[in-house]
Parts: C-alpha cells; sequence; structure tokens
C-alpha cells in the first residue's frame, strides 16, 4: 500500500482501533438504519471473529435485517434492542457516513463504551472516538479485513462468507468504479478461508415474489427521461406498493433499471416516503459524474456512483429539484477538459 498522509491517518486510527478492540470483552456492532449488504456483511463478519477470540459480539440493529440477507451466517442472533443496563467495553458502527443517519437509535456513551466507526464514504463526515474512515476501501468488509489481519485474528470460515457479502454488494460484484486490487486481494483471502463464491451468489440472487414482479411492472411505466436523455428517473407511490401487494423491501435495487437505459448516466429513483417527504436514489454510470455530490447539494450523500437524500415536499417539487440539480452537474462536466468527458465505458 502506497503510503500518504491520509493512509498514515487511517493505519493510525486502525491501530487505535485494534488495541481498544483487543482488550474489550463485550463489544456492540450496529450499523446505520436499514442495513444493506456491507452494514449487515460486515456486522455479522467482525461478531464471527470476535466471538472465535471468546468476546461476546452483540450485533444490533432496530430496522429487521433484510430479506435479501438474512441467511447469512449469524445474521439471525441480531438483536433490536437493548436494554438500558447493558454496558459494552466499546461499540463500533459500520458503514455509517455521519452519526445522523443512525437516527436516535445508537445507545448513550455510557453503554457504548469506546465508539469506533469504520466507513469509507468519500462525503462521510467521520465521528466516534476513533474514526477508521478510508474512502480508498471499497467495502467496509474490506476493513474488517485489515483489522483481522493487523491483529493476525483467525478468520473463520463462517465469517468470510458475510465479508464476501460485503465486498460484492459494494462493488456491484467486483464491477464498479471501486473495484481496486485491494478488494480483489481480501476477496481471494476470503475463498481461500471458505467461501464459496458461486454459492454466495446463488444465495443473493434475485427470487422475486409476485408482489415484487407486479411492483416493478408499475415502476417500470413511471420512466420519464430528461436532462437532454442523460436521466433516467422512475417514481414509486405508497398506493403503487400496497396496490402490487409488496413490500418496501422490494424496491432495492429498482434505481439500477433507470440507469440502465441506453444512453442514461444517471438512474434515479423517488420513493414517496410513508411519513410524507420523498427518499431519492441515484446511480450513475461511471466515469459519467458524481452523484454523491450531486445529492450533497440535495442535502444528502454518498459515492460517486451512488448517492441518495431525503426531500422534504411532493414527488413533484423533488423531481424538479433533482432535474435542475442533474442539470448543472451534466452542464459542468461538459466544461472539463477533453480528457474527463471520454464516453463513459459500459458496465458489463
Ligand atoms: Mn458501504
Amino acid at each position: 500500500m502506497s503510503v500518504t498522509a491520509a493512509n498514515d491517518d487511517v493505519d493510525r486510527a486502525l491501530e487505535r482501533a485494534c488495541d481498544v478492540l483487543r482488550d474489550a470483552q463485550r463489544v456492540l456492532l450496529t450499523s446505520h438504519r436499514r442495513p444493506d449488504g456491507d452494514g449487515t456483511g460486515s456486522m455479522c463478519g467482525l461478531a464471527s471473529i470476535l466471538r472465535a477470540l471468546g468476546k461476546e459480539a452483540v450485533i444490533y440493529s432496530v430496522d429487521p435485517i433484510a430479506r435479501r440477507y438474512k441467511w447469512m451466517p449469524l445474521a439471525n442472533t441480531t438483536v433490536s434492542e437493548i436494554s438500558f443496563d447493558e454496558r459494552f467495553d466499546c461499540t463500533i458502527v459500520v458503514d455509517c457516513a455521519d452519526a445522523s443517519l443512525m437516527g436516535d437509535t445508537l445507545p448513550p456513551p455510557e453503554m457504548c463504551g469506546t465508539l469506533i466507526t469504520l466507513d469509507h464514504h468519500a462525503s462521510g463526515k467521520p465521528f466516534g472516538d476513533i474514526a477508521v474512515w478510508d474512502p480508498a476501501a471499497a467495502a467496509v468488509g474490506v476493513l474488517v479485513w485489515r483489522i483481522a489481519k493487523h491483529e493476525r485474528w483467525p478468520l473463520t470460515a463462517e465469517a468470510t462468507v458475510p465479508l464476501y457479502v460485503s465486498l460484492i454488494s459494494d462493488t456491484g460484484g467486483f464491477r464498479h468504479a471501486n473495484t481496486n486490487a485491494e478488494v480483489l486481494s481480501c476477496g481471494a483471502d476470503l475463498i481461500r478461508h471458505g467461501a464459496v463464491p458461486s454459492t454466495i451468489a446463488a444465495s443473493l440472487e434475485e427470487r422475486p415474489s409476485p408482489g415484487k414482479l407486479r411492483l416493478l411492472g408499475s415502476v417500470l411505466s413511471t420512466l420519464e427521461i430528461c436532462c437532454a436523455g442523460k436521466a433516467g428517473i422512475l417514481s414509486v407511490t405508497t398506493e403503487m406498493v400496497e396496490g402490487a401487494r409488496a413490500t418496501w423491501d422490494d424496491i432495492e435495487g429498482m434505481v439500477n433499471w433507470a440507469r440502465n437505459v441506453e444512453g442514461v448516466w444517471v438512474g434515479v429513483l423517488l420513493t414517496a416516503a410513508k411519513g410524507g417527504g420523498v427518499r431519492v436514489s441515484m446511480r450513475s454510470r461511471s466515469q459519467t459524474v458524481d452523484v454523491g455530490r450531486v445529492c450533497m447539494a440535495l442535502g444528502g450523500g454518498g459515492h460517486p456512483g451512488a448517492g441518495g437524500c431525503h426531500w422534504k415536499g411532493s414527488l413533484e417539487d423533488a423531481k424538479t429539484a433533482v432535474t435542475k440539480a442533474l442539470d448543472t452537474a451534466f452542464t459542468r462536466r461538459m466544461t472539463l477538459p477533453m480528457r474527463a468527458v471520454t464516453e463513459p465505458a459500459s458496465d458489463a
């Protein structure tokens, strides 16, 4: 690994985190609300490694683990509440760019002990007593792997499965722009220790329920192409979810249909949230525009390839604001030097 000032900071934070973890006996593991494959996978993987060392590791998520990840080792040991008299030596928050993404789910400091955060969002606002924050890490699973390697802790076969899920979730199966040599080395090491890629891929395979397929049908029919063909926008409303007898979980991944449309650089999914407002999800094709920054301008954040924000207002207002923000991003990109405006490479 090349040594830069930033890497020095990451390495130092990682060493401090290891110092705390080494001495800790009771560890609490948690992530952002509605944890995704990276959040769930890194919690379960780290829990397995710590439990094998004889430590107690409690996985905590207020929201249930998504159906897609429930089969993962240790996912079924997740607890959704913690008694007020519990005390932990340290608490590890994974994949959470910003303390606000946890809502008020983080227990008070006297329960948490030392607060360690492991994150890799470029737009992140690192928090906690020790923040291991490295935007060059393709997934938080890579940071967990670095900790295990640093401490020479055994990678349990059980841990390799959720950690591998973390890697493929955040790299789109080793295809997205964040795929680098380190994440492939990490994947290779996980395979050496027991992960079986084809089995894991089969477990993650989409087997849509009839409700999800009905919902997809109605969502696809909302497609609007705007910004001179460079943006595709899909919308979901509560009525559509209920009418299809689908669940809110079924929306996950639908934004990619908008992004995959021929000629489109950025796909957007607008979800009219139950409690009012609109959840905005954006995905861009690599080498086009940084949607994390576009979403930051709209009060959210994310990565270059994936971003999101919450819009307080109607679906139509959200559409107008998103279209305007994307128009600005596309125009700005057009004024960049030619080197940066070559046609996007196909993601396939
Ligand atoms: Mn992540």
